[in-house]
This record gives C-alpha cells, structure tokens and sequence, in this order.
C-alpha cells in the first residue's frame, strides 16, 4: 500500500474547502476505444477531478487496456471502483475499498475484503475506505441484484443517516450514496444534506445524474465529490456541462455546522 495518501487527501481537502469534484466512472466493457479517447480528452480539458473505472458486473477483460490508455493520456487520478475482488489492476492510483453497509450481506460487509486484502497490502494502490449505501432510485440496478441486497428507502433520509453515521464511527474514510447506475432517480437533494449535516467525512453521490444542473443541485446539497457515469457515456460532450457545473457550484460552507 504504501502509505500513499494523496487521492483522499484531495478528497479531504474539497470537503474542507467546499471545492467540488467531478468523477466521470469509466465500465471498462462499455467503453470503445474512440470514446474512450474522447472522454479523456474532455476530461483533461475540464480539469475533471478523477476517472472511477469498474462497475458492478464487468464481463470482458478490458480493465487493464481501458487504464493503460488513460494513463498514457493525462495525469488525471485514476480510481477503481470494483464490482468484485477480480477487478484489481496496480495500473490506477487508488481503489475504493467499499464496504456495502446498506445491505446485510456478510461477503459484502466483509468477506470480499478479506479475499482481497491481501493483495491490496501488497500493491501500490492507494486503499480508500468507503461506507458504500445503495439507495432506491425507482428501478432495479445492477448493483442491487448482484449484491443480493435491498437499497435505502429513497424517502427515508433517517435510515441514511443512520447508517452513515455508523460507517463514520467504524472509520471509514469516505462515505458514498449511490443511486446505481441508470438510476431513474438520483439520490434527492434532501438525502444529501441531511448526510452531509451530520457526517465529516467525504461525501461521494452519484447514480442517475444526467444533466448539469442536477449536478449542480447535488454539489449544493453537500456531496464533495459528484460521480457521473451513463450520462457521459451516451454523450460524451456533456462532460465539459457537467463540469462546469459541479465546480461552479462552491456551496460547501454553506452547509457546515
Ligand atoms: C453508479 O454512481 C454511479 O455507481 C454512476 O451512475 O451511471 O447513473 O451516472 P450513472
């Protein structure tokens, strides 16, 4: 592992500074080479914060080409976002090492991360503990059939909290509100603040955010760092929108305690 530190660190200092991030997630599987070229190329002129690359469900062998071109293309951090232990490649910078504490499926909680662990502690990657909390987003997602488990209750912003506040308290590093991709509706604005007011660790939202002002309404909200994924990969020019949104958006000590 290394010790290294420096991707949280940037976190931690948006969280800090009310400075907002923008992370555009990468599926391997879904990610033609020329798109690909065009979304790291948008990125880079953006000043798109971070690439998250993984997904619930990857089936073709295509992680290590799709961060290898990254890397050969920009500096941008790359950060996995693993459905599975499988999806490990010392080529990224970082991995979330998500922990599903919405659901009350042991191999999940922990069992995976016991599996990969070991190899973690032997990489180079930046290990970044996440308290991951699928919420309902109106439609069954990937991530909710794969991981077995049932989402929060999008109307329920308690039972978030709650379980934030305990992903928090066993110190884990991040916390992260997910929708799941494709979701039909992202995670509501009232969710986000109530997260936000109570925790302070770094807050990621995403799942379902498809127009800039959404995003901007997410940043505002609280969430630290906002993730986008299919919007960008039906058109990968929205990317420059969603950018320019979420770093307009300087909310952040509006929201402090
Ligand atoms: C899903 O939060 C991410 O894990 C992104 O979701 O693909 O719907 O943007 P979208």
């Amino acid at each position: 592992m290394g010790g290294k530190n420096e991707i949280f660190q940037h976190m931690q200092t948006a969280r800090q500074s009310g400075r907002k991030c923008l992370a555009i997630l990468i599926d391997p599987d879904k990610a033609a080479a020329h798109h690909l070229e065009r979304v790291v190329e948008l990125g880079m002129q953006a000043k798109v914060d971070f690439f998250l690359v993984g997904g619930s469900l990857v089936v073709k062998d295509e992680l290590a080409r799709c961060l290898a071109f990254i890397r050969s293309q920009c500096t941008i951090p790359t950060i996995l976002f693993p459905g599975s232990p499988l999806q490990i490649d010392e080529q990224a910078d970082a991995l979330l090492f998500l922990s599903l504490i919405s659901g009350r499926n042991a191999e999940l909680l922990i069992g995976q991360q016991v599996i990969s662990a070991p190899y973690l502690y032997q990489s180079s990657l930046e290990v970044i503990s996440v308290g991951y909390m699928l919420i309902d987003g109106g439609a069954l997602t990937t991530a909710s059939y794969m991981s077995n488990t049932l989402p929060i209750p999008a109307d329920k912003p308690d039972i978030a909290l709650a379980t934030a506040l305990a992903g928090e308290m066993l110190g884990m590093k991040t916390l992260y509100l997910d929708a799941g991709s494709g979701a039909r509706q992202p995670v509501s604005e009232a969710m986000i603040r109530k997260v936000r007011k109570h925790t302070r660790v770094p807050l990621i939202v995403g799942g379902g955010i498809r127009k800039p002002e959404r995003a901007w309404a997410s940043a505002e909200a609280g969430a630290d760092i906002i993730v986008v994924g299919n919007a960008v990969e039906k058109s990968a020019s929205l990317l420059t929108e969603m950018a320019e949104a979420v770093h307009s958006c300087r909310a952040g000590g509006l929201h402090e305690e």
